[in-house]
């Protein structure tokens, strides 16, 4: 069927996206815009069809057969979030509503506790908002500064200036994994080394690394990690934080609410221990248990072989973008996930959106919530591609043969 496909069973991958068997706009459809959401596993929506008409109940407060069912798999899923991502212990592992919580987390009761004035924050021009205006509004609440480590015109990390920029002042540095802009695979194993030489804590975004590269948060000695489920062929509405249980122990909850306490009188209130005392009220209960079949989905084909398809997937687009006329790709890092940025000369981004939605090719236009990137770049917006393990080489023919045409058209 595809010929970069040897270590991989695509026909048996597709089988599990139903969704990806449709025509949009009387075309197949062609999805890839999975750095925004990927689709979801078919085991993922079968665990929330089972949660929703056999196990449905609150967790962790009941007695009762369903109440006890569903804390189990609640429970169950903590457990392979940390072998997912080699966390020492479950109780390092709080579930969020995704990356953007997690951060948030982090920002609200981490840095508000932590951080004083004049105290440093360092953060890349690659970033997310969501990796931005959380440590914003810490700057505004503690008068710690935020700092920006530089990049190069392809879109790399410069680190000779992310060291000079590290000092004793440096408290907290917040890079991401991977750019979902461009694509970028950051060095963070070696980034968290030199911050921890300094005394600084790291924070790694990992929202677009977690479906494509094996997260080892032992190995990289992270103390906090952020991801959500969605981008990994799981269900929306939950994310992970994870962090060193030290760390977490010395914060203070983040909301309050019930499941964080242990005693409530009006007289004070204590809190239950980590990670309950994070996860105030009734969570995304289904979503949780259904996140693990999304784990599971990943780990049967393996992150090694998803890379080197991914990867391939990548070399394969590139070869045949660069002979369309006007083409422009933005984001050229040595190291890169399988995310394509690019601009066509004389068709806005959002035209080009558009006319390809019109043969159902599905991509994402704009600044993909990273402004200070775009502005780098002196541009308002690109393009993107994003690939993921069930997207095809004869995908990506149909979307180059379709960018020829619109660029025949109106370029
Ligand atoms: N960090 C990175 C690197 C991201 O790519 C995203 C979402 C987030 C944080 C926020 O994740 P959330 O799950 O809390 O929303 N990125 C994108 C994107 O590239 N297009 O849509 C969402």
């Amino acid at each position: 069927m595809n010929t970069v496909a040897t270590a991989i069973d695509l026909r048996a991958i597709r089988a599990q996206f139903p969704v990806l068997d449709q025509e949009v706009n009387g075309k197949p459809l062609i999805y890839f815009d999975n750095a925004a959401s990927s689709q979801t596993a078919k085991a993922v929506v079968d665990s929330l069809v089972q949660f929703y008409e056999r196990d449905h109940a609150n967790i962790h407060r009941g007695i009762h057969t369903l109440a006890e069912r569903s804390t189990k798999g609640f429970e169950a899923t903590r457990e392979r979030v940390q072998q997912f991502i080699n966390a020492g212990e479950a109780d390092e592992i709080v579930f969020t509503k995704g990356t953007t919580e997690s951060i948030n987390l982090v920002a609200h009761s981490w840095a508000t506790t932590f951080l004083k004035e004049g105290d440093e924050i360092l953060i890349s021009q690659l970033e997310h908002h969501s990796n931005i205006v959380p440590w914003q509004l810490a700057a505004e609440r503690t008068g710690a500064v935020i700092k920006v480590i530089p990049i190069n015109n392809v879109g790399e990390i410069l680190q000779e200036e992310y060291k000079k920029l590290l000092s004793d002042k440096t408290k907290l540095v917040a890079v991401n994994y991977v750019s979902n802009s461009l694509g970028t695979i950051n060095p963070v194993n070696e980034m968290i080394r030199s911050a921890h030489e300094v005394g600084a804590t790291v924070l790694i975004d990992a929202a677009q690394a977690s479906p494509h590269i094996k997260i080892d948060v032992q190995e990289m000695d992270c103390d906090f990690l952020a991801l959500s489920s969605h981008k990994m062929y799981g269900p929306t509405g939950v994310g992970v934080l994870y962090g060193k249980r030290d760390l977490l122990e010395e914060m203070p909850p983040y909301q309050g609410g019930g499941e964080m306490i242990k005693d409530v009188s009006f007289n004070g209130t204590t809190y239950n221990d980590i990670p309950y005392k994070f996860e105030a009220g009734t969570p995304n209960i289904g979503e949780v248990i259904a996140f693990k079949y999304a784990m599971d989905f990943i780990d049967n084909i393996g992150h090694d072989v998803i890379k080197e398809y991914e990867h391939k997937l990548l070399m394969y687009a590139n070869d045949k973008l660069r002979k369309i006329k006007g083409f422009t790709p933005i984001g050229t890092a040595k190291n890169k996930a399988s995310v394509i940025s690019f601009l066509i000369e004389n068709v806005h981004p959002y035209d080009l959106g558009q006319l390809l939605d019109v043969r159902g090719i599905a991509v994402r236009t704009g600044h993909h919530c990273t402004q200070p990137l775009m502005d780098f770049l002196q541009i308002d917006g690109t393009v993107r591609a994003s690939f993921a393990v069930y997207n095809t080489e004869e995908e990506i023919d149909v979307f180059c043969d379709a960018l020829e045409s619109i660029v025949k058209k109106f370029g």
